[in-house]
C-alpha cells in the first residue's frame, strides 16, 4: 500500500476560471491534478463543499476522471460562495489528504438579481463629441459592520471604477467586446476593503470603446451599438447582521466631465491634467455643477458573467534605446513589438503637452505609420504643473515597438518611460526550446503575436484600423494557442458570439463581432477556412482541454455551417462556386490581390468542406448523436471521393500542382489510399525542394505544409523549409529583427523598406501556426486523447538540431519532453502526469509505453 502522503491533490479548479469570483455557472464542473507514485491511478474521488449552511461530502465516486467532473450537489444560487476540496483513492485503497481548498463565488445568475438601472449622462453630448464622462454618487455605510461587499458592474462602452478615491481592480478595457446586442459581460469585484463606515463615494470613468467608438477600416464607423455610453453598477454590502445595503445606478447619480478630452481604441487618448477634479470619487466633493443622468435600456437577461480572464497589464518593458530627434522629439525603442500603452513620468509647466505616437517599425529613422492606415494611435498628455506627474492612457491600446515622444519633460527615460503590455491574462501553459537559437526566436515571436492579439477576443492584428475577430486567423492558429496558453475560457466566449452572429442561412461572418466592412466583407459570404472555424476550433480546443461541453454548446453552429455548404455544393459534393479567399497571402499572389494565390480556391473550399464534415461527425459521436454521426460521416466520404475525382489526376499529381494543394489533401485526410498519400508526399517534397525550400503557401497551406511533410516521412525537407532564411520563409523576418510574426512573408522587403501593400501588419499570428509543428514534431509532444489524457511523444530530430524540449501544463498536470542526440543515440526524457498515459513513438516506428512520472530512455542510433 502506498503511503497517503505520496499521493497529493492540488487545489481544484472550477470550469476554466482562473479567478472564480462572480462566475456564471450554477453547477460548475470541477477539475484537479494529482501527483502520485509511478503507475498510481485514481480509482475514486470524493468532493467536499463547504457551503454557508454546512459541509457536504459526497460519497466516494468510483471514477478515474479528474477533469471537468460534474458538480456533485444542488446548484449554487446567486452570490453564493463556497469552498471545495477533493481527495482521491487509489486501487490499493490509499486515500490522499484533502486538497487545499478552492474558493468560488457565483455572480448574479438571474436577470431579476439586477436592481440597478442603466444610466447615461443626461447632458446632450452631441454635437459636442465623444468626450468621456464621469459618473458619481455618494452613499452612507451605516448599521452593522460590513462583512463583505461586491460590485457587479458593466457598461455600454468601457469603464473604470473608483471607490473613495481608489481604483477598483486592475482590469483594462472592461467589459471587453462581445456581441453586445446579445451578450454583455459584467465583472464582479470584491470591494470590501474599499468601504468605510459613514460617508462613501463611488465614481466611474466611461469611454466609447467598441460600443460607440470609431471601429473598422476605410474611415470606420462610430456608434455601432448605440450612441450613448452608459453604466450599470450594483454595489451590494452585506453587514455582519446579514442585512444588505444595495447601491445601484439610478437617477441619483450625477454626470460630469473629467480630464479625458477624447479616447478611442484606434485614435488614442487626449488627457488634460489641468482639468482633473481632485476628490471626485470621494465623499464631500461638490457635484452641484454636474448634470443628472437618464435611464436607458438594457435587458438584464443579456448580462453574462465572464468565462475567461480579463485584460490587464501583464508586463512592463523599459526602453532599450532612446534617441533624440529634431523638433524636441525622442525616439524610444522598446526592443519588442507589443500591445499596450506607454506610461510616462514627467514634470514641467502647467499646460505643456507631451505627445506620444506609436509604430511597429521605422523607416529612415522615423516612425513608419503608414501600415496603421486609419488608426491614429496618438496619446496626448497636458501637464497640470507643479510636480511629478505619472500618466498612462486608460481606454486605448496600441500595437508598437517604437514610440515617438514630442515635448518630453521627464528624467531618465529608462526610469520614466515604460511600455505596459496588455492582453487577456491567460495562464501560460506551453513552452518550447531547442538548440537552434533562431528557431527559439521564431517561437518567441509566435508567443508575442499571440499575446498581442488575444485581447478579449482573438484578433487578426492589434495596430491598424482593423483589430477584428477574423475567423480564419484563429481557425488556423487555435491548436498553437491552446498549447501555449489556457485560452479555453476566452475562446469559448468568443465562439458563443460567433454562434449568435451566425446568419440565418448558416453563413459565418468573416469576423466576429461583425461590423460593416465595405463591399468586400459586407454582407458576409460563406468562405472556406474562415467559416470553418465553427466546426474545427471547438474540436481543437476540446483536444487541448478535454471539454466536451464546448462541443455540445457549439454543435448547432457547426452543423448549420456544414448544412449550408451542402446546399451550396454541387450534386457530387464539390463546393465549387462562390467567392473564396483561397490560400490568402500566397507569396505568389499579387500584393494588391492576396486571394489570387496559385491553388484553386475551390479545391481548398471542397477540402475544408470535407474536413468540417468529418469534424461534425466526430463531434456528434462524442455527443452520442449517432444518427448525425453516421449521416455526416457518409457525406464526408462522398465529398472525399468527389475531391479525389476532381482534383487528383491519374498518376497522383493534383490539378493545382502546389504545396498548399498537397498539404491540404494530406492533412485533411483526403487521399484515403496509402499509395496516393505517399505519392502526394513525394510531390510535395519535390515542390518544396524545387522552390529552394522557400515558403510557397499562404494562410491555408502554411500551418499544414511541415506536418504534411512529416506525416509522409519527408522530415529533412520539412526542416530545410523551417530553417530557410531567404524570403519568403519563417526565419527571413529575423534578419529584420522581427520580434513578432508578420502578416506577409515580406511585410519588410529584403531591401529594408516596408511593403507598400495596403495590408502590412507586423503582428499577425496566422503564419505562426507552424509553432504547433515545433511542439508536436520537433520537440514531439502531442495529444493522444482529449485533454492530454493520453500523450504521444513523437520526436523527429532533424535539421542539425541537437536537442529540443517542450512542456505543457495539461489538465492532468505537467507533460514534458526533452530529447538529445548523443553518441549513444537518441535520449528522451519524458514526463507523464498522474492520471494520464503516454508513449514514445520513436522515429524508427518502435513504440515505448511510459509509466507516469519522469522517465529517461535511449534508443541506439
Ligand atoms: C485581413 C485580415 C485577416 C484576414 C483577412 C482575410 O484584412 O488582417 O488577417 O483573415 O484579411
Amino acid at each position: 500500500m502506498s503511503d497517503r502522503r505520496t499521493v497529493t491533490v492540488a487545489a481544484p479548479t472550477a470550469e476554466h476560471h482562473r479567478e472564480p469570483l462572480g462566475i456564471g455557472e450554477p453547477a460548475p464542473r470541477i477539475s484537479w491534478k494529482t501527483t502520485g507514485p509511478a503507475g498510481w491511478t485514481q480509482h475514486a474521488y470524493q468532493i467536499e463543499v463547504l457551503r454557508a449552511d454546512g459541509t457536504y461530502t459526497t460519497e466516494w465516486v468510483t471514477s478515474q476522471d479528474s477533469v471537468l467532473v460534474p458538480w456533485p450537489l444542488a446548484p449554487l444560487v446567486s452570490r453564493e460562495s463556497c469552498e471545495i476540496r477533493v481527495r482521491v483513492r487509489g486501487a490499493d485503497r490509499t486515500v490522499s489528504e484533502w486538497s487545499p481548498p478552492l474558493r468560488i463565488e457565483t455572480g448574479l445568475l438571474a436577470p431579476a438579481d439586477w436592481t440597478a438601472h442603466t444610466i447615461s449622462p443626461h447632458e446632450p453630448e452631441r454635437p459636442a463629441g465623444h468626450r468621456p464622462p464621469l459618473l458619481r454618487r455618494e452613499f452612507a455605510v451605516v448599521g452593522a459592520e460590513v462583512e463583505r461587499a461586491r460590485l457587479y458592474v458593466t457598461a455600454h462602452g468601457l469603464y473604470e471604477i473608483e471607490i473613495n478615491g481608489r481604483r477598483v481592480g486592475d482590469q483594462a478595457l472592461a467589459p471587453g467586446w462581445t456581441s453586445y446586442h446579445h451578450r454583455l459581460r459584467y465583472q464582479t469585484h470584491d470591494v470590501t476593503d474599499h468601504l468605510r463606515a459613514g460617508a462613501n463615494a463611488i465614481g466611474a470613468w466611461l469611454a466609447d470603446g467598441w460600443y460607440r467608438g470609431r471601429l473598422g477600416f476605410g474611415g470606420g464607423h462610430a456608434d455601432l451599438y448605440g450612441d450613448r455610453v452608459a453604466l450599470i453598477a450594483q454595489l451590494e454590502i452585506v453587514h455582519r447582521d446579514k442585512t444588505v445595503t444595495v447601491i445601484g445606478t439610478d437617477t441619483s447619480w450625477r454626470a460630469g466631465q473629467g480630464p479625458i478630452l477624447s479616447s478611442g481604441l484606434l485614435d488614442g487618448e487626449t488627457y488634460d491634467a489641468r482639468q482633473e477634479l481632485p476628490g471626485w470619487s470621494s465623499s464631500g466633493f461638490d457635484d452641484n455643477a454636474w448634470s443628472p443622468v437618464d435611464l436607458v435600456d438594457r435587458d438584464p437577461a443579456t448580462l453574462v458573467a465572464p468565462t475567461g480572464p480579463p485584460v490587464r497589464c501583464t508586463e512592463e518593458i523599459p526602453p532599450v534605446q532612446v534617441t533624440a530627434l529634431d523638433g524636441d522629439r525622442l525616439l524610444v525603442d522598446f526592443g519588442q513589438n507589443l500591445v499596450g500603452r506607454v506610461r510616462i513620468t514627467v514634470s514641467g509647466p502647467a499646460g505643456h503637452t507631451v505627445v506620444i505616437r506609436h509604430a511597429e517599425v521605422l523607416q529612415d529613422g522615423e516612425l513608419c505609420v503608414r501600415p496603421l492606415r486609419g488608426a491614429v494611435s496618438t496619446d496626448r498628455y497636458t501637464l497640470r504643473g507643479g510636480g511629478t506627474e505619472t500618466w498612462e492612457p486608460r481606454f486605448t491600446l496600441h500595437g508598437f515597438r517604437y514610440a515617438e515622444i514630442t515635448g518630453w519633460r521627464g528624467g531618465d527615460p529608462s526610469r520614466d518611460i515604460v511600455a505596459r503590455v496588455h492582453h487577456t491574462d491567460m495562464a501560460r501553459t506551453g513552452w518550447f526550446e531547442c538548440s537552434n537559437e533562431q528557431v527559439n526566436r521564431l517561437h518567441e515571436n509566435v508567443v508575442w503575436s499571440l499575446r498581442g492579439n488575444f485581447v478579449d477576443l482573438p484578433t487578426d492584428c492589434p495596430q491598424r484600423d482593423e483589430r477584428l475577430g477574423w475567423t480564419g486567423d484563429i481557425q488556423v492558429f487555435a491548436p498553437t494557442a491552446a498549447f501555449l496558453y489556457d485560452c479555453h475560457g476566452m475562446l469559448a466566449s468568443w465562439l458563443r458570439d460567433v454562434a449568435v452572429e451566425q446568419h440565418d442561412d448558416g453563413t459565418v461572418p468573416w469576423y466576429v463581432p461583425e461590423i460593416p466592412g465595405g463591399e468586400q466583407w459586407t454582407p458576409a459570404r460563406p468562405g472556406a477556412g474562415w467559416g470553418d472555424v465553427v466546426a474545427l476550433t471547438p474540436w481543437d480546443l476540446y483536444q487541448a482541454s478535454g471539454d466536451a461541453g464546448l462541443l455540445a454548446a457549439q454543435y448547432d453552429s457547426a452543423r448549420r455551417w456544414v448544412d449550408l455548404i451542402t446546399e451550396l455544393a454541387d450534386a457530387s459534393g464539390l463546393w465549387n462556386r462562390g467567392y473564396q479567399l483561397g490560400d490568402w497571402l500566397d507569396p505568389f499572389a499579387p500584393p494588391e490581390d492576396p486571394g489570387a494565390g496559385r491553388t484553386d480556391r475551390h479545391l481548398i473550399a471542397t477540402a475544408y468542406y470535407a474536413w468540417s464534415l468529418r469534424h461534425v461527425a466526430w463531434t456528434a459521436g462524442v455527443l452520442g448523436r449517432d444518427d448525425d454521426r453516421d449521416r455526416y460521416e457518409d457525406r464526408a466520404w462522398r465529398v472525399r471521393w468527389a475531391f479525389a475525382d476532381a482534383y487528383v489526376l491519374p498518376g497522383g499529381r493534383m490539378t493545382s500542382d502546389t504545396q498548399t494543394a498537397y498539404a491540404v489533401a494530406l492533412r485533411f485526410d483526403l487521399l484515403p489510399d496509402p499509395p496516393a498519400r505517399a505519392a502526394a508526399g513525394r510531390r510535395l517534397a519535390e515542390l518544396v525542394e524545387a522552390g529552394g525550400h522557400t515558403i510557397q503557401t499562404g494562410f491555408i497551406g502554411t500551418p499544414l505544409v511541415a506536418p504534411a511533410l512529416s506525416s509522409t516521412h519527408h522530415e529533412d525537407t520539412a526542416y530545410a523549409l523551417l530553417l530557410q532564411q531567404e524570403c519568403p520563409s519563417w526565419l527571413y523576418a529575423l534578419k529584420h529583427d522581427a520580434t513578432t510574426i508578420w502578416e506577409r512573408w515580406d511585410s519588410m522587403l529584403p531591401d529594408g523598406t516596408v511593403n507598400p501593400g495596403e495590408m502590412t501588419s507586423f503582428n499577425h499570428y496566422a503564419l505562426g501556426a507552424v509553432a504547433q509543428w515545433l511542439h508536436t514534431t520537433v520537440a514531439g509532444l502531442g495529444v493522444g486523447a482529449p485533454g492530454y489524457r493520453d500523450i504521444v511523444f513523437r520526436p523527429r530530430p532533424g535539421g542539425g538540431i541537437t536537442w529540443a524540449s517542450a512542456a505543457h501544463e495539461s489538465p492532468y498536470g505537467r507533460a514534458a519532453i526533452r530529447w538529445e542526440l548523443g553518441e549513444t543515440g537518441l535520449t528522451v526524457e519524458t514526463t507523464v502526469p498522474t492520471g494520464a498515459t503516454g508513449r514514445i513513438e520513436w522515429p524508427d516506428g518502435v513504440v515505448t509505453d511510459l509509466p507516469t512520472g519522469t522517465t529517461t530512455t535511449t534508443r541506439p542510433a
